[in-house]
């Protein structure tokens, strides 16, 4: 990078280990438009670059605040927390960390289901409260054979669906548009998907597009027999709708790995036996987290040596 090392906003808290990357090559302002907005007022004009999570936002109004900004890096593979469109329009790229997470993405998600339908939380807390010394435990759903409906087959929804074939699931989704190239049967939407599976998982883009997507009538589909369970956004699904259908017995039971306003989870999930909770943990393994961490600090190192970004967002 050049002699006068870049100033660098970081919006969110980020692992040591990229934050130590990033303090060996640019100058790190850690949060100072939430911490100090006096000293934010003052390095503003300067900063030139951008690093969030996943989960953080940047929204135009920031952008605005920063006229210098050449690129905002994400640590995550979803940037619907950026205004995309604010950024273009100043010519700014966002970048994101595609890729490296579809393993563990995948593989919570079919522990999530694995652990709703066999209820593996409820049994340890049956097996650490003494319950088992008065009798056996109620019997569980199957997951072996049943029918997995993926709502949003990209990447990571297709390294479910290769981990649900080990599982001799009928694998069915619904996206944008049918992927040709693929077995699974198509449906047009959510509710159509909900109402052909025993389990519904999701894992689509977060945004605009699909706020909301699984509301009131896609649990009614997905029927008193059906799980739900969410790898995506929180978002993506209407969080009282899916209270009220969990408590109605509209759908059997869901698991979530992501909530409307995290951290904060509703009281009547928490309150419920058939919902398993996770703190959005999808791509939480220190091999994962540091191959993301990676490629955030190589897109920034990218873009200060005029070189092509690696994985900038989608146009
Ligand atoms: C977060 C995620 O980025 O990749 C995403 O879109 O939501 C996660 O991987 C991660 O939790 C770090 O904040």
């Amino acid at each position: 990078m050049s002699v006068e090392r870049p100033e660098v906003l970081v919006v969110a808290p980020v692992m040591p280990f990229l934050m130590d990357a990033l303090r060996g090559a640019v100058t790190v302002h850690d949060r100072l438009h939430l911490n100090d907005p006096a000293a934010f007022a003052a390095a503003a004009p300067r900063i030139r670059a951008v690093v969030a999570t996943g989960e953080s936002k940047v929204p135009a109004k920031l952008i605005a605040q920063l006229p210098a900004l050449e690129m905002i890096t994400v640590f995550g593979v979803g940037y619907d927390g950026v205004d995309v469109a604010a950024a273009r329009a100043r010519g700014i790229p966002v970048t994101h960390t595609p890729g490296v997470l579809n393993d563990d993405v995948a593989d919570l998600a079919l522990g999530l289901l694995i652990s709703a339908a066999r209820r593996i939380p409820q049994a340890d807390r049956f097996v650490r409260g003494g319950e088992w010394l008065k009798g056996p435990i109620p019997v569980a759903r199957k997951v072996a054979g049943s029918r997995l409906g993926v709502v949003g087959m990209g990447r990571i929804g297709q390294a479910i669906a290769q981990r649900a074939l080990a599982f001799r699931m009928d694998v069915a989704y619904t996206a944008r548009s049918p992927r040709e190239n693929l077995p699974y049967t198509y449906h047009p939407d959510a509710a159509a998907l909900a109402a052909a599976v025993d389990f519904l998982v999701v894992i689509t883009p977060g945004g605009a597009a699909t706020r909301g997507l699984i509301d009131a009538k896609v649990l009614q589909a997905l029927g008193p027999q059906g799980y739900l369970v969410n790898v995506a956004r929180g978002s993506v699904v209407d969080q009282p709708a899916l209270i009220a259908a969990l408590q109605a017995g509209t759908i059997a039971g869901a698991a979530l790995d992501v909530f409307a306003d995290e951290p904060n989870v509703p009281a009547e999930l928490l309150a419920m036996d058939n919902v398993v909770l996770t703190p959005h943990i999808g791509s939480g393994t220190r091999q994962t987290r540091e191959a993301m961490a990676q490629l955030t600090f190589d897109n920034l190192r990218a873009h200060f040596a005029g070189e092509p970004l690696l994985t900038p967002v989608p146009a």
